[in-house]
């Protein structure tokens, strides 16, 4: 088990657009490891390989509960090949922005293209969560946080706090 430091707002690599993966190697096969390990312990329901600094696109997720069987699932080269017009609103958080919770409104429905483990096309087609969850992922493929799907007050405001407890980190409180 090795878990990998997650990197928080304001690191600006989380503005990075993430590169594609060009075949499965013992190397991506560590990072999708490591990210199921990091995303378990922190917890999380999903996690962005840029959110331990590696701007590559690979995405893990598992939204089963608690009290339910591990669902893990990942996802090598995401994208989204269709949404639905019928939004949804979600409050959203993210261990980049811990403990910061906002609504956001995303399409209901996708569906979305994607390599397994086996660098094998596959298609799944989600709704609630799991739709919520993988548009947030892709998101950060893509350097974008979902405060950007805030107003620029909301956004300008976390940012200012977050830049403000590096500031603090920095000077060893
Ligand atoms: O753990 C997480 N919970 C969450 C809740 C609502 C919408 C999206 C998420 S993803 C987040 C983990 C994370 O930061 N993934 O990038
Ligand atoms: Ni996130």
């Amino acid at each position: 088990m090795s878990t990998r430091e997650i990197i928080i707002l304001p690191d600006h690599r989380l503005k990075l657009v993430s590169a594609p993966v060009p075949e499965i190697s013992r190397d991506v096969r560590k990072l999708v490891e490591d990210m199921f390990d990091t995303m378990y312990e922190a917890p999380g329901i999903g996690l962005a390989a840029i959110q331990i600094a590696v701007p590559t696109r690979v995405v893990t997720v598992d939204i089963s509960r608690e009290n339910e069987p591990r669902n893990p699932l990942a996802f090598i080269n995401p994208r989204i090949t269709w949404a639905s017009e019928e939004m949804s609103c979600y409050q959203e958080g993210c261990l980049s922005i811990p403990e910061y919770y906002e609504e956001v409104e995303r399409p209901a429905r996708v569906r979305v293209s994607y390599r397994d483990l086996d660098f094998v096309e596959r298609e799944i087609e989600c709704d609630g969560l799991l739709a919520t969850c993988i548009q947030h992922e892709i998101d950060h493929l893509n350097g974008v946080l979902f405060i950007d799907h805030l107003s620029k007050l909301k956004r300008d405001r976390v940012t200012k706090k977050f830049i403000k407890q590096a500031r603090h980190r920095e000077q060893g409180h």
